[in-house]
């Protein structure tokens, strides 16, 4: 059986928790390829609701293996504490694999990236603090710590200290910081190691086995397309590749191992952290999608910005990363709107223009250019099929499914597992 990747069409928090969460049950593995634990995946079974980081939110599905992926950057402390916390609720976590090959965050690349942020200042990108860019901006320079070198002190000792040669000079000399002291990190990290070493594996090889042998690999995204490094809204990106690329890079799978490509892709747009967002609304409707919508931040409890539906971003994602099909989510937090407005196309300069600019300067003169559908006021969250939705809001996804250039395989009326509309 191939591969399929399910991922963030937007700026994230589109609702990926929930839709790998929905497809658990019929994988076999699923893995993290990218981010760490800047993500906030929530997962609702039932009257529990999870709030994943680190972990793929496969490690809801008994019968699934979650993988973290190489690709991905771990911070162990958070790792071994999202565990605990799973566990404490009676979630069995015996099954993770982690890849030997996966970076680490160290207590360094944290305080580098929250002194940076404060010395950028009203540049800021409004990262979640969590260390991701500093670790992976290790990994490029080759001075990172992998999770393998763990388990061999000595290697361990040398790398770190070499790592925070140049780390100490930038921290005392620019940022007037304490020097951080090797010894000290050693010592904590290796105070991991014995508590990670039984999860640890070739994941890559594991997963190509499972390929081999028939099993379904599902791999989930983290953040979303436009905060992709290469692709997404640079600077104001996070630091890997949320599109279906990095999927292969970030699990050793290869692309011919991979026949579905899911975006997840919400009835409005959202966007955490700084950066342009045409559609960006600084009105009552903006707090209304906040308020209905529970817009905030899992990992870091910020408001998240609101606007309309942008079937440019839609059209992109579609692009970049070969989609499939869209999981449409939210459209259950839209009902009650009179008129529902949804972005065509912007207008850069006086013209109008189809296709997201690849110009930073054009992106942030881009205005959206509305039409406008005639919303619905009925309660859509008992809606089982299709046919269940009233007329307005299935025109919605229809409009919607024409302007953004996939089909739409399922939609989202509410955050349960069940409240899903399956379309065949
Ligand atoms: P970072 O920390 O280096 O990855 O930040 C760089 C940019 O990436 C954005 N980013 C996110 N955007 C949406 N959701 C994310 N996860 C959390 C959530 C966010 C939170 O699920 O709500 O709690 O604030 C996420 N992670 C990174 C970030 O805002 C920067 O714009
Ligand atoms: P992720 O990062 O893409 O997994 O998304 P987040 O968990 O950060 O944010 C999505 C939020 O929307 C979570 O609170 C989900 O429980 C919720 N959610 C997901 N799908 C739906 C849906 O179809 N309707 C509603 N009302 N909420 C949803
Ligand atoms: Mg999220």
């Amino acid at each position: 059986m191939p591969a399929l990747v399910l991922l963030g069409a937007q700026w994230g928090d589109e609702g990926k928790g929930k839709a790998t969460d929905l497809l658990g049950g019929s994988v076999d593995y699923v893995v993290r390829y990218q981010g760490g634990n800047n993500a906030g995946h929530t997962v609702v079974v039932g009257d529990q609701k999870y709030a994943l980081h680190l972990l793929p939110s496969g490690i809801l599905s008994p019968g699934c293996t979650p993988v973290i992926g190489n690709g991905v950057v771990v911070d162990p402390a958070v790792l071994l504490s999202e565990l605990s916390g799973l566990n404490e609720r009676g979630v069995d976590t015996s099954k993770l694999l982690i890849s030997g090959n996966a970076h680490l965050i160290t207590p360094y690349h944290q305080t580098i990236d929250k002194v940076t942020e404060r010395f950028l200042g009203k540049r800021k990108i409004g990262t979640t603090g969590r260390g991701i860019g500093p670790a992976y901006a290790d990994k490029i320079n080759r001075v990172g710590i992998r999770v393998q070198d763990l388990f061999d002190e000595s290697i361990l000792r040398q790398k770190v200290e070499a790592a925070l040669q140049e780390k100490n000079q930038i921290l005392v000399k620019l940022f007037n910081r304490r020097a951080i002291q090797t010894d000290q990190v050693v010592e904590e990290y290796l105070g991991y190691a014995e508590q990670i070493r039984h999860f640890v594996a070739d994941t890559t090889l594991v997963l190509n086995q499972a390929l081999e042998q028939d099993k379904v690999v599902l791999l989930e995204g983290g953040q979303g397309t436009l905060l992709d490094v290469d692709h997404g809204t640079y600077p104001f990106v996070t630091s890997s590749n949320p599109t279906a690329g990095g999927a292969c890079t970030g699990s050793g799978i290869g692309p011919t191992k991979i026949n579905r490509v899911i975006g997840i892709l919400k009835a409005y747009t959202t966007r955490v952290g700084a950066g342009p967002f045409p559609t960006e609304l600084f009105d009552a409707d903006g707090d209304a999608l906040r308020r209905i919508g529970g817009e905030r931040g899992v990992t870091t409890g910020r408001d998240r910005r609101c606007g309309w539906f942008d079937a440019v971003i839609a059209r992109y994602a579609t692009r970049v990363n070969g989609l499939t099909d869209f999981f449409l989510t939210k459209l259950d937090v839209l009902t009650g709107w009179e008129q529902i407005p949804v972005c065509v196309a912007y207008e850069i300069d006086g013209e109008r223009v189809e296709d997201l600019p690849y110009s930073q300067t054009d992106f942030h003169h881009a205005k959206p250019v509305y039409e406008t559908l005639p919303g619905w006021s009925e309660d859509i969250t008992r809606a089982k099929t299709f046919a269940d939705l009233p007329k307005n809001a299935q025109a919605y996804v229809k409009a919607l499914e024409e302007m953004s250039g996939a089909p739409i395989s399922a939609i989202g009326v509410g955050p349960g597992r069940t409240e899903t509309i399956e379309i065949n």
